[in-house]
This record gives structure tokens, C-alpha cells and sequence, in this order.
């Protein structure tokens, strides 16, 4: 185990020392097993694209072999392989999309999948030009939407339908640039066959081709993730929670819902919340049964029924170790395959439930849309009888938690500043006019989209916090999604309190809003919420959104959807800083296309910067550049 001091909170160096004592062996041992990382793949020029390599050339120009057997240069290997990163990412996102809408489309109206929000079902009707919106019988309508958006995946003629909820000028640049994205299947397809040996070899066109990919993602595969999980589990609204390891309860069946798709974890809450479940739990010595979440599924069921948040993406190991988890259960994404093996170190049982991500070593059940509730009930099941198993001598819990605030979807932001809509601000409301006011009266600085996953290249959660600590202290408010939004729960940043954090403008902001300074908005789909957010800003002064105040961050990164990510945001005119380098310096170009020359086509570009510190200090003054050229 490494020594050094891994983490922001507290919480992992209890953690560790039990995972020693209890001889469980931890992501950090094998950290330390892998040494030192590989250079050439660190900087993106190793290829193993084809049979005749894998080829490697010079990680510094100049030295060594500059070309793999084909003839590709380090620009070529390196956009590839970036490409490939934006093409894995969107493939998940948008796959985790199309397992919602199927759902919807199975949806009727004596559930367990029915329509919850029926208002968002016709708004989203009516933008898509449904005749009838509003008349139409309710499900009629569902599945016919749930057809349309089936159709975004893979028609054969056009761009992706949201597109259109961006400002003019921003359609304008990605028709002029050719990056409004088609299908998303065709997206990816086409980004796969670009990457195939002997295809694309220019490195700007593999850049532009994965940016559209991208935005195949964000516009695509994303929004409708987020905008049909809302229809059929409910728009989430402001609601209280708690956060961190000390959220399993020593005398509760604790069942950890770890991945990312609503589907599986509302069906397993609702199995949960059966009477007879709860008798069953009872019978078996337990209090009850508590469901805490981990990852985005985390985000999805603390925001829509504040579920206790067990924490993110590097404690997955850690809530094992507490043994006092009966079963993890899992579909898809951000899932060690480690955990099977520890959860034998305990009574745990890890359960799998999805054909995509199917881990081997305890248990499969296979989650579908048409059985989904028996199946969550046969996962229950199993994790209330594993009760008796536990062994009291290994259970350790971190007395760790800390209360927080979730569920600021957009819906609900534009709620809470309706309550502010007076005198002084007579227009406005259910809009997001007091937000624009208050950035462009200087009040607030600018907005932060503070996003992402854990990474061992950053201490963790402390590139996170110390962005938006900083950020706030700076008038800056905060958005956040994903492991960022469960790190900043355990920071406390997710409370009223934490305005007390805040420069003076923010501070006042927070207090007449009623919001905390930095605001949960979910998983990382529903970074197309922040989107959404901005273009609705951006569409109100009716300019380009990469003229506002606004910046993307990723302090500590670590996944290809995360590159995806990175690449819609920086594609819908959003600068965005990465607090982990992807893995492209091998080629100097493809790096100056990332951090510059994209800026001129299209009116943002990628910063990379490690120090959190200086990081808070280039945005500062991206975002003060910003008001100088708006002229505010
Ligand atoms: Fe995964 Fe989405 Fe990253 Fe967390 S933030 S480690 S991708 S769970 Ni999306
Ligand atoms: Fe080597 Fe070219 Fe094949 Fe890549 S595609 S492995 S560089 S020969």
C-alpha cells in the first residue's frame, strides 16, 4: 500500500489499515505493482491498432523511431487513440440512453416503468414537433417519443434533434464546421472506421471527426439519458441527503447500488420498499434495509429520492471493506473488476445484472425491462438472507457522514429563482433571467461546471474540492455532477452553509436563492442539465454561449466518457480544464490543436493544468477576459 496520503477525507486511511489487517488487497497495492507507468503509452504513441505492430515511436519528437511499420507518424497514433476514447465514451453514455428509452417505451400505466413526470413527456413531445402533444392519450404518446428517440440512434438522414436547443450563432458554427452530429450510432461507427489501420492519417480531421462524435454524446446520447430518466422516474427537485462511508447502517441489510443506469436502482428501491421485504429483513435480525449508492447511480437515486450517497468512484473498495455490505449490486460502467475477489474477503455477495457488463466471480442476474421488478426483488432477496452471514468481528463503518442538499436539476433552479423574480426583476420568471442578471451585474463572476471521476494521479478528492473552494471563495458558483458532486457532498459543499465559503457576491446570491454555492445536478449524462443550463443563458442574451462567463472542469478524470465529455463541452463553446493530461503530449501538434487552434474554429479549447491552485487562477482570469469582451 502506498504511504503516501491518499486522500482528501479522512476516511480511506481507516479503510486501508483493515484492508491490511483483513488481508483484502486494494486498487492502491496494485498501483504499486504496475511501478512506473509506460512512457510511450502515457503520451499516447503506442499502437496496437493493427497485427503488424504493436508499434511504438518516439514519445519525444525528434528521437527514436518516429513511424509504426504503416508509416503513422506520433500525429496520427495519438489522434486515433484519442478518437477511440471519444468513441468508447459516447458508445456508453448512449447505450446507458437507449436501455432508458427502451424502458419507456415498455412503459404502461400500472408500472413498475410508467410515466412520472407526464409534464416533461409533452414538453419534449411538443419540442420534437408531435402533433397532439398535449392532447395525445399518455402512453400512446410515450411510446411513440421513445420510438422517435430510438430512431436519434440510428436514422439514416439528419442531425441530432436537441441540437436546436442552442443559440443560433452556436448552430451556425457546428453546421459551418461540420460537427452537428448525425446519428449517434453512426457517430461512433464512423469515428471506428476512421481509426482502422489505413484509414484517416490527418490529425486535425480525426480530431474534428472525434469532436462530433462527442457531440453525438452530449446532444445525443446524454440529453436523452437524463430528459427520459426524468419522464419515467421524475424530474428530480432540491431534497436532502448525507454522504460517505458512515452512511451504511451496522444494523440495516446494506445493499451498495454501484454503476450508472436508473433502471436497475429504481427497481431494486422499489423491491426494497415491499412490506414483505422489510418483514423478511426483520425476521432475519436487521432493522431494515438500506440502499446506499456509489458512482452515478448514486447521483440517480439521491437526487430523485435522496438515497444515502456510500461515496464515489474510489470507495467502491472501501464500502466492501466496512463488511457490512450484503450485496453490491451493479450494471454497467466505473466497476472494478476487482470486487468480486474482495467481496469474498467479507460475506458480500457482488452481483451483476447486466449482459454489457457482465464480471465474473459471485452472481449474474440478468436485469431486463421486462421482468426488472422480479428481478430486483430476487436481488433483494438474496441480500436480506446474506444477513446472517455477516461476521461482526469484521465490520468496521467509519463513523464518516456529512448531510447535503441534491437534485438541482434545471427545472428546479429556474424554481428557486423564481422565488427572488420582484420589482427589480419584474420579467423573468421561469426563466433564467436572475441568473444572467446577477452574472452580468458582476455579482457572480461566472459559472463552473465542476464535473468527473476520481484518479490516483490526483490525491483523492482534492483537486476537486480545492477548485471549488476556491472558485466560490472567488464568486464563482459551481455546478457539479458525477464523483465531483459526491465529493464535494463529503466536503460539505452541498449545504446552505457552505455560503459561508463564498465571496460576498455568492454569498448573497446563495442566501436570497436559498441554494447551497455549489449545486448537485446529477450523473455525468446529465452534464448535458449543465448544457441545457448554459444554452438557455446563452439563448436569453442571444449570443453564442462561448461569449459568456462559463467554464467545464475536470479535476481528476479518468474515464473515455470523460473524453467524450470533454469534447461536447469544449464543441458547444465551453472552455474546459482537465486536471489530469490526457494521453496525447507525444505529439506536440495534436496537443497545440487541443489547447489553441481549436479556439479558432471553434470558440473554445482545452486546458490542461495539474496544480488545482493554478488551475483556479487561469479560469479566473479566462472568466474576467470573458466579461471584458461582453463588455461586463
Ligand atoms: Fe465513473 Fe459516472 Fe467518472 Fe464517476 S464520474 S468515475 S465516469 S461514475 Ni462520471
Ligand atoms: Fe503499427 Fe501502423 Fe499497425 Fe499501428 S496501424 S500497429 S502504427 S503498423
Amino acid at each position: 500500500m502506498s504511504n503516501e496520503v491518499l486522500n482528501y477525507d479522512k476516511v480511506a486511511e481507516a479503510s486501508l489499515v483493515k484492508a491490511q489487517r483483513d488481508g483484502a488487497e486494494t486498487m492502491w497495492d496494485r498501483r504499486a505493482a504496475q511501478k512506473t507507468q509506460c512512457g510511450f503509452g502515457e503520451a499516447g504513441v503506442c499502437c496496437r491498432i493493427c497485427a503488424m505492430g504493436p508499434c511504438r515511436v518516439s514519445p519525444v519528437p525528434g528521437k527514436g523511431a518516429e513511424r509504426g511499420i504503416c508509416g503513422a507518424n506520433a500525429d496520427t497514433i495519438v489522434a486515433r487513440n484519442f478518437a477511440r476514447m471519444v468513441a468508447a465514451g459516447t458508445s456508453a453514455h448512449s447505450d446507458h440512453a437507449r436501455d432508458i428509452v427502451h424502458a419507456l417505451h415498455h412503459s404502461k400505466a400500472e408500472g413498475p416503468f410508467k410515466v412520472r413526470d407526464e409534464a416533461k413527456l409533452r414538453r419534449i413531445a411538443a419540442e420534437w414537433e408531435i402533433a397532439d402533444a398535449d392532447t395525445k392519450e399518455t402512453y400512446a404518446l410515450a411510446h411513440e417519443l421513445a420510438l422517435m428517440a430510438l430512431e436519434e440512434f440510428g436514422k439514416p438522414f439528419g442531425t441530432q434533434r436537441f441540437l436546436k436547443r442552442a443559440p443560433q450563432a452556436r448552430q451556425d458554427i457546428w453546421a459551418r464546421e461540420d460537427i452537428a452530429p448525425r446519428a449517434i450510432d453512426q457517430e461512433v461507427t464512423t469515428l471506428m472506421h476512421s481509426t482502422h489501420m489505413g484509414c484517416a492519417a490527418d490529425y486535425e480531421s480525426l480530431f474534428r471527426r472525434g469532436m462530433r462524435t462527442g457531440m453525438s454524446d452530449g446532444w445525443g446520447g446524454s440529453m436523452i439519458g437524463t430528459e427520459f430518466s426524468d419522464i419515467l422516474y421524475g424530474t428530480p427537485t432540491a431534497r436532502a441527503s448525507s454522504s460517505n462511508l458512515g452512511v451504511i447502517d451496522a444494523e440495516m441489510v446494506n445493499i451498495l447500488i454501484h454503476g450508472h443506469d436508473p433502471n436497475l436502482a429504481e427497481m431494486v428501491i422499489l423491491a426494497a420498499q415491499s412490506p414483505e421485504m422489510v418483514e423478511m429483513a426483520k425476521a432475519k435480525g436487521a432493522k431494515g434495509i438500506n440502499i446506499v449508492g456509489m458512482c452515478c447511480t448514486g447521483n440517480e437515486m439521491t437526487m430523485r429520492h435522496g438515497i444515502k450517497i456510500a461515496g464515489n468512484f474510489y470507495q467502491q473498495e472501501m464500502c466492501i471493506i466496512t463488511g457490512a455490505i450484503e450485496a453490491v449490486v451493479v450494471d454497467v460502467q466505473c466497476i472494478f473488476p476487482a470486487l468480486p475477489e474482495l467481496a469474498k474477503t467479507y460475506h458480500t455477495r457482488f452481483i451483476s445484472t447486466s449482459q454489457k457488463a457482465k464480471i465474473a466471480g459471485d452472481m449474474y442476474i440478468e436485469f431486463s425491462e421486462a421482468t426488472g421488478l422480479d428481478n430486483a426483488a430476487e436481488i433483494v432477496k438474496l441480500a436480506v438472507e446474506n444477513f446472517p452471514n455477516r461476521d461482526a468481528a469484521k465490520v468496521e463503518i467509519p463513523d464518516i457522514k456529512q448531510d447535503t442538499m441534491v437534485g438541482y436539476s434545471v427545472e428546479t433552479i429556474i424554481q428557486h429563482l423564481d422565488a427572488v423574480v420582484n420589482s427589480q426583476l419584474e420579467d423573468g420568471l421561469g426563466t433564467v433571467k436572475p441568473l444572467t442578471d446577477v452574472i452580468y451585474a458582476g455579482v457572480i463572476r461566472g459559472a463552473a461546471g465542476v464535473v468527473g471521476c476520481n484518479n490516483p494521479k490526483q490525491q483523492h478528492d482534492y483537486a476537486h474540492i480545492t477548485v471549488m473552494e476556491e472558485l466560490i471563495k472567488r464568486d464563482v458558483i459551481c455546478v457539479v455532477t458525477g464523483c465531483a458532486a459526491q465529493a464535494a457532498a463529503k466536503a460539505g459543499l452541498l449545504t446552505l452553509e457552505a455560503k459561508e465559503k463564498c465571496g460576498r457576491g455568492l454569498f448573497e446570491v446563495c442566501e436570497r436563492v436559498n441554494i447551497p454555492p455549489v449545486l448537485h445536478m446529477g450523473s455525468c449524462v446529465d452534464i448535458s442539465r449543465i448544457l441545457h443550463l448554459v444554452n438557455l443563458c446563452a439563448d436569453l442574451k442571444e449570443i453564442d454561449p462561448a461569449l459568456l462567463p462559463v467554464v467545464g472542469i475536470a479535476p481528476e478524470w479518468m474515464s473515455e466518457k470523460a473524453v467524450a465529455i470533454a469534447n461536447y463541452v469544449v464543441g458547444s463553446g465551453i472552455n474546459t480544464y482537465l486536471g489530469v493530461i490526457p494521453q496525447v503530449l507525444g505529439s506536440p501538434n495534436f496537443t497545440k490543436l487541443m489547447t489553441e487552434d481549436v479556439q479558432e474554429f471553434i470558440g473554445a479549447h482545452f486546458v490542461f493544468e495539474k496544480d488545482p491552485i493554478v488551475m483556479v487562477d487561469k479560469i479566473m482570469e479566462d472568466l474576467e477576459a470573458k466579461r471584458v469582451a461582453l463588455g461586463i
